[in-house]
C-alpha cells in the first residue's frame, strides 16, 4: 500500500466504525450530523470554537445550541457559548444591526427580508469570525442549518446570502383528534391521541427542528376535514402546548377549521358569513386564540367539498366566507388559506360534458380580486387529486388579483403510500416549471405562487406531510427525500432535482460516492417507473379510488359521481376535454397552452389520455399505438422496480444494517407489487381493447403455475375482485385450521430457478406458508406484513397481493413442488400463483 491507500483505508475504517457505532432508526432524518472522517474534518480545523449570540431570544439561543450540537457531532469538537464578545475568533449570530453595533468594523450584507440570512467570514484585529447574520432570529437559525449542511457534505464554507422565494412555506397534517391520520402511512399522530393533545410532545419539537432545517415556517396540525371540537375553548388551551413546542424552531402553528364552527361551537343560529353575529363570533374566537398563541399562523379552510359544509348553504361565495374569517385574523397578522379543492362528487357520469377537472376554475375564477389581502387560495397542483400525472391546474393562471399557494402532497396517497419508493421532486418540478403563458408571457407556476407573476402580496407552498409516530417519520426511509425536497423547493423552486437529491442522500446516508450515486439514480427515476407500471399517458393512477387508493382497482374510477373517469370502452380510452368536442376544460388554460393541449398532434403523450379520447390504435409520437405503449410501459416500469433489490444489495456494508435491511425489504416488496400492477393493468387493457400485446407477454406467463390449476388439498378456488387483481382472475383460499396445500410435478429443464409465491397478505390474520421441494422444506414465511390499507381489508385484491421469492433453487423434471398454507384468524392463507424463473 502506498501512503494514499493507507490514508484511504484509515479513513474508510474510521467511517465504518462511525457507521457501525450508531443504531440508525431514521429518527434524525437528514439531521444525522454523522461524524466526519478525520481527513474531511481537517477542512474545518480553523473554524471557531466559541459561539456568541447578540440577542438572547429563545430562537437565537436555539440556533446557537443547534450549531454547537452539530459541530460537536460532525467534528467531535467541544464548543462553548460565550456571554461576552470574545477577543479570539468566534461564530457570531445576530441581525445585521446587532452585529454592526458590536463590531462596527463589520459590514454584513443588507438582507432583503426578515427571513433572509447571510454567512460570511471576517477577520477583525487578527481574529477570525464566522458571521451568521439574519433578518430575524428565525433566519439566524436558517443560517446555522445551512452551515451544518455544508459541513456534513464536506463542502468548504463559502459566503452566501439567501432569501426564501415566498413567505408561506407550510406543511399540513391531516391528523384527527383521535390520533388517526387521514392518508397517513407512518403510524399515529404525533400531536393527538384519544381526543386530546398528547401529553408527550417531544416528537413535535423534533418535527419542528426537521422542518426548520429546510426552511418550513408553518404547520397546520389538524385534518382539513376538521373536527368540530377544534375551536372549543379547552381544545385551544391544549393546542397552545403544540404551538409552544414548535415555537423554538420558528415554526408557527395554524389550524384547519370547519365553517360551521359559529353554529356548532358558538351555538349561533347560523354560520352565514354575511351575518354580523357570525363575523363577531369569528372575531372573538380569533382573539381568544391569539391570547393563548400569540404567533398563531391562521386557518386552513376546506368548505363545500367532499361532504364539508360551506357558504353555498346560504348562497354565499367562497370569497364571502374567506373574507369573513380573514377580517377577524387581520389585526393579528393571521392568514386564511382557503382551499381551491371545491368540487361536486356527485357528478353525472353519463353526461359527457361533466368534468371534475373544471371545478377549481369554475368555482374561483369569477372571484378573482374579491378576496381580502390576507386570504390565499391553496390550490392542489393538478385539477383532479394528486394523481401520478396531471397537468397543472388552470386556476393558477386565472387568479391574477389573488394570492395563491400551491398544495403538493408529500404523503404518498396515490403514489405508493410509502411502500413504494417514489421520489416526487421531479413531478413537482414538472408542475412548478410549467409555463402557463398567462397574458401571452412567461408565467411559470413557481413564479405565480411566489406572487411574482401578478405582483401579489403573498404566496407560497403547502405540503401535505402526514408524518406519524413511526421512528423514521414516514415509514420508508427513501420517502424522507420528499419531505426534504418539499422544504427545499418551497425555499427555492429553482433548485434542480439533482441538487436536492444529492444533498439529501449525503446528509442521510453519508458521502461515499458509491452510495451517493446509487441512491441518487434510484430516487431520480422512481417517479417515472411508478408512472409506467401504474397509469401512464395521463390516464390517472388507476388505483382503487373507492377504497384505499393503493393497489390497482382500475374501473373503480368509472361510472360513479367522483369524476375521476378515463372513459375506457371497447373502442377507445381517455377523457375528451377539448373545446371542440369535449368538456371544454382545455379552454380554461391561457390560449397559447390551450392550443397545444387541444391539438391531438401537439398534446404531449404523457397527458394524452387526460386531454383526449382516442382509439387504442392511436399512434403516439414514438410510433407505438396507445395499447402497445401501455403494455410496454408496464413491463418497463416493473422491470425497473425489479432492479431495486439488486442495486441496493451492492451497498451492503456501506449503509448501517438497520436501514439497509429495512430498505431491502421494502424494495423486494415493491418489485413484487410492481408485477401485480403490471399484470392487472395489462390484463384489463387486453380484455377491454381486444388488442393483444404485440410481444405476446400479457396473459401468457410461461413460468407461472396458477394456484387454481395446481393439485389442491383443502384449498378452494375463489374469484378475485376486481378480477384483474389476481392472475387469470382467480385465487385459492384455505378454510381448514390444520392448513391446505398446492402441489405440482415440475417438467421444466434442469436449471437454477427463483420460485415466487404470490399470496394475499390481509391484516386480520398471520397465515403461515411453507414451500417444499420433494417433501423437504426450502422456505417458510409469515403473511404478517402491515400493508396498506391501514384499515382491515378482507379482499383478495391488488392492495393485498404480495410476493415471496426464494432464489437459487436447483430444479429438475419430476421434482415435486408443494406450497403449504396454514390460515390464521380471518386470513385464509390465500394464494394466487407460483412462478418459476430461470436464474443465471
Ligand atoms: O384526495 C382526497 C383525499 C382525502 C382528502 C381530500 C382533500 C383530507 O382522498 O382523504 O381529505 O383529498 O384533499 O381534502
Amino acid at each position: 500500500m502506498n501512503l494514499r491507500q493507507v490514508v484511504r483505508s484509515f479513513v474508510l475504517s474510521l467511517l465504518i466504525a462511525t457507521v457501525a457505532a450508531r443504531a440508525e432508526t431514521g429518527a434524525e432524518g437528514w439531521l444525522r450530523y454523522a461524524q466526519l472522517p478525520a481527513l474531511a474534518a481537517a477542512l474545518y480545523e480553523n473554524a471557531p470554537r466559541q459561539v456568541y449570540v447578540c440577542t438572547r431570544t429563545s430562537l437565537a439561543e436555539n440556533a446557537a445550541s443547534e450549531l454547537m450540537r452539530g459541530m460537536h457531532s460532525l467534528l467531535g469538537r467541544q464548543m462553548t457559548l460565550t456571554s461576552k464578545l470574545p477577543d479570539s475568533g468566534a461564530f457570531l449570530l445576530g441581525t445585521s444591526d446587532e452585529l454592526h453595533a458590536i463590531l462596527p468594523g463589520l459590514a454584513p450584507p443588507a438582507l432583503p427580508s426578515s427571513e433572509s440570512f447571510s454567512i460570511s467570514t471576517e477577520t477583525v484585529s487578527g481574529h477570525h469570525f464566522w458571521i451568521i447574520a439574519g433578518g430575524s432570529d428565525r433566519a439566524e437559525l436558517y443560517g446555522v442549518f445551512r452551515i451544518l449542511e455544508q459541513i456534513a457534505q464536506q463542502h468548504p464554507l463559502s459566503a452566501v446570502t439567501e432569501t426564501p422565494a415566498s413567505s408561506i412555506r407550510w406543511v399540513n397534517q391531516w391528523d384527527n383528534l383521535d390520533g388517526s391520520i387521514e392518508r397517513g402511512y407512518a403510524g399515529r399522530s404525533i400531536f393527538f391521541d384519544a381526543g386530546h393533545v398528547r401529553s408527550d410532545l417531544s416528537r413535535v419539537a423534533d418535527y419542528g427542528r426537521l422542518l426548520a432545517s429546510v426552511g418550513i415556517n408553518g404547520v397546520t396540525v389538524n385534518n382539513v376535514n376538521s373536527d368540530l371540537r377544534t375551536l372549543e375553548p379547552e381544545m385551544i388551551q391544549e393546542l397552545a402546548r403544540v404551538a409552544d413546542a414548535l415555537r423554538p424552531w420558528g415554526v408557527r402553528m395554524s389550524l384547519s377549521v370547519d365553517l360551521s364552527s359559529p353554529q356548532v361551537v358558538g351555538h349561533l343560529a347560523t354560520f352565514d358569513p354575511l351575518d354580523p353575529s357570525v363575523a363577531a363570533w369569528w372575531q372573538s374566537k380569533v382573539n381568544e386564540i391569539y391570547k393563548a398563541i400569540p404567533d398563531f399562523g391562521g386557518f386552513v379552510i376546506k368548505a363545500d367539498s367532499e361532504g364539508r359544509v360551506g357558504p353555498s348553504k346560504y348562497g354565499r361565495t367562497p370569497a364571502e366566507a374567506a373574507n369573513c374569517v380573514a377580517r377577524a385574523l387581520k389585526p393579528h397578522g393571521g392568514l386564511v388559506l382557503y382551499r381551491g379543492f371545491v368540487y361536486n362528487n356527485h357528478l353525472d357520469w353519463q353526461d359527457l360534458k361533466a368534468d371534475r377537472a373544471r371545478a377549481g376554475y369554475d368555482n374561483f375564477q369569477a372571484l378573482d380580486g374579491k378576496f381580502e389581502a390576507n386570504v390565499v387560495i391553496q390550490i392542489k397542483h393538478g385539477p383532479i387529486d394528486f394523481q401520478v400525472r396531471e397537468p397543472v391546474s388552470p386556476l393558477f393562471a386565472a387568479l391574477q388579483r389573488t394570492s395563491q399557494a400551491i398544495e403538493l402532497q408529500v404523503t404518498q396517497e396515490y403514489t405508493g403510500q410509502q411502500r413504494h419508493m417514489v421520489f416526487l421532486v421531479p413531478m413537482w418540478k414538472t408542475a412548478l416549471d410549467t409555463d402557463l403563458r398567462a397574458q401571452n408571457r412567461a408565467t411559470p407556476v413557481k413564479e405565480i405562487v411566489e406572487g411574482k407573476s401578478f405582483h401579489q402580496p403573498l404566496g407560497g407552498f403547502v405540503g401535505v406531510a402526514n408524518v406519524g409516530l413511526d421512528a423514521n417519520w414516514l415509514h420508508h426511509p427513501m420517502a424522507m427525500a420528499n419531505l426534504y425536497g418539499f422544504g427545499k423547493l418551497a425555499w427555492n423552486p429553482d433548485l434542480t432535482t439533482e441538487q436536492i437529491v444529492r444533498t439529501w442522500t449525503r446528509l442521510t446516508f453519508g458521502n461515499d460516492p458509491n452510495v451517493v450515486s446509487t441512491i441518487d439514480d434510484l430516487q431520480s427515476n422512481s417517479w417515472h417507473a411508478y408512472e409506467q407500471y401504474t397509469g401512464p399517458l395521463g390516464i390517472g393512477t388507476l388505483t382503487n379510488i373507492l377504497g384505499v387508493h393503493y393497489g390497482p382497482g382500475i374501473e373503480s374510477a368509472e361510472r360513479n359521481g367522483w369524476g375521476q373517469w378515463f372513459r375506457g370502452d371497447s373502442q377507445g380510452i381517455g377523457m375528451d376535454r377539448t373545446v371542440a368536442t369535449g368538456t371544454g376544460y382545455i379552454g380554461q388554460y391561457p390560449p397559447e397552452l390551450a392550443r397545444v393541449y387541444e391539438s391531438l398532434t401537439e398534446c404531449p403523450d404523457d397527458l394524452l389520455l387526460f386531454m383526449h379520447h382516442v382509439p387504442y390504435t392511436h399512434v403516439l409520437h414514438d410510433g407505438k399505438t396507445v395499447a402497445q405503449y401501455t403494455y410496454d410501459a408496464h413491463y418497463a416500469g416493473a422491470a425497473t422496480a425489479a432492479t431495486y433489490p439488486q442495486r441496493w444489495q451492492r451497498l451492503k456494508g456501506l449503509i448501517d444494517p438497520e436501514r439497509y435491511d429495512q430498505i431491502l425489504k421494502l424494495f423486494t416488496y415493491q418489485a413484487g407489487h410492481a408485477v401485480v400492477w403490471r399484470d392487472a393493468v395489462d390484463q384489463w387493457l387486453q380484455r377491454i381493447s381486444g388488442i393483444p400485446d404485440g410481444h405476446g407477454r400479457v396473459g401468457h406467463f410461461p413460468g407461472r403455475m396458477e394456484a387454481e390449476s395446481m393439485q389442491a388439498d383443502g384449498y378452494r378456488v375463489v374469484e378475485a375482485d376486481p378480477w384483474e387483481s389476481a392472475s387469470q382472475g382467480k385465487a385459492v383460499v384455505c378454510e381448514r385450521p390444520m392448513g391446505c396445500s398446492l402441489t405440482t410435478v415440475l417438467d421444466r429443464p434442469a436449471a437454477t430457478y427463483s420460485i415466487a409465491a404470490e399470496y394475499f397478505d390481509l391484516r386480520n390474520g398471520v397465515s403461515h406458508f411453507q414451500l417444499r421441494l420433494n417433501g423437504k422444506s426450502i422456505a417458510q414465511w409469515l403473511a404478517d406484513d402491515k400493508l396498506p390499507p391501514a384499515v382491515v381489508d378482507t379482499n383478495l385484491d391488488g392492495s393485498t397481493s404480495t410476493r415471496f421469492t426464494v432464489h437459487g433453487v436447483s430444479l429438475k423434471p419430476g421434482d415435486v413442488l408443494t406450497l403449504e398454507g396454514i390460515p390464521d384468524g380471518e386470513e385464509p392463507a390465500p394464494v394466487d400463483y407460483v412462478e418459476l424463473q430461470p436464474e443465471p
